[in-house]
């Protein structure tokens, strides 16, 4: 029953995610400065960072989350009663996720894919790329929500193994083709591509355990312990993943590593 009110332990949290958040927009501000044709990777982590700085401030003012209800009518010894279960959602964390996650993988992809067509490519083979990572983690977010508005236990299971199948086509697209094609494009790129995959990967891992350990799935942990770690992992998820995107990107340019990007550009430019 505890869990069913924003305790001040969660709404502190709720509020260092929203300063947290609201900090690392103006951070990749200032660091993208000068990043000129690449300035992509600022507009999409500032993005980011600030779409989830208005969720947090949603969830920390209250407005965030609902109460969801069942009721069953069961027969006890006594007679008819009504069993009643109740949980709190943070609804706003899905709203949140399904816009910014898309916009972390084209992060991800926009270092991956080479800037320039190889030849005897083919540009939709790319756009289906994308729309398949993007479809599939569209999906990921939708049926974990579908998963956490559900009481009963075989339909929140059901809707948590859809999730976990989408989360790994993902998985399956940023491991392989995309990889592939960083991979192609030479030292610096490859090995920020790898980089930015590695965070990505071990981060994201945890939204799923996170969710099975937390309220809505097995409640080993308290409400009050899950608002905490997932602010902690979205600081990282956003504001980390946006600063070593951002810095990355820079330091090819300066060390001019970024010519496998920029340069194979500029022949064609
Ligand atoms: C859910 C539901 C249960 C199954 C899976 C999930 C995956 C969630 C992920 C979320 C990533 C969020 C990020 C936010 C940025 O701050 C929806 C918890 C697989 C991977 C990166």
């Amino acid at each position: 029953m505890s869990d069913l009110v924003i305790t001040s332990m969660q709404e502190t949290w709720l509020w260092i995610g929203t300063a947290g958040m609201a900090l690392g927009a103006i951070l990749i501000l200032v660091l993208g400065r000068g990043l000129g044709k690449h300035s992509h990777h600022a507009v999409t982590s500032f993005f980011v960072c600030a779409i989830a700085a208005c969720f947090y401030l949603l969830m920390a003012q209250g407005q965030g989350d609902v109460i969801i209800t069942a009721k069953d009518v069961v027969l006890t010894p006594e007679g008819l009663a009504v069993d009643v279960e109740s949980r709190l959602v943070y609804f706003a964390r899905y709203l949140d996720w399904v816009v910014t996650t898309p916009l972390l993988l084209i992060g991800l992809l926009g270092v991956g894919l080479a800037a320039v067509k190889s030849a005897g490519e083919d540009v939709r083979q790319r756009t289906g790329l994308v729309a398949g990572v993007i479809g599939a983690d569209i999906l990921m977010i939708v049926t974990g929500l579908f998963g956490a508005l559900s009481l009963d236990s075989t339909h929140k299971y059901v809707w948590f193994i859809v999730s976990c199948v989408f989360f790994l086509a993902v998985l399956f697209v940023v491991w392989g083709p995309i990889r592939t094609s960083a991979k192609a494009q030479g030292g610096g790129i490859a090995a920020l591509y790898d980089k930015l995959l590695f965070i990505l990967t071990g981060l994201w891992f945890v939204y799923p355990v996170l969710w099975l350990l937390g309220t809505e799935g097995t409640e080993t942990i308290s409400l009050n312990t899950e608002v905490a770690v997932f602010a902690v992992i979205d600081l990282l998820a956003k504001v980390g993943f946006g600063v070593v995107l951002v810095t990355g990107v820079k330091g090819l340019m300066s060390g001019g590593s970024a010519d496998a990007e920029t340069g194979r550009a500029a022949v064609t430019d």
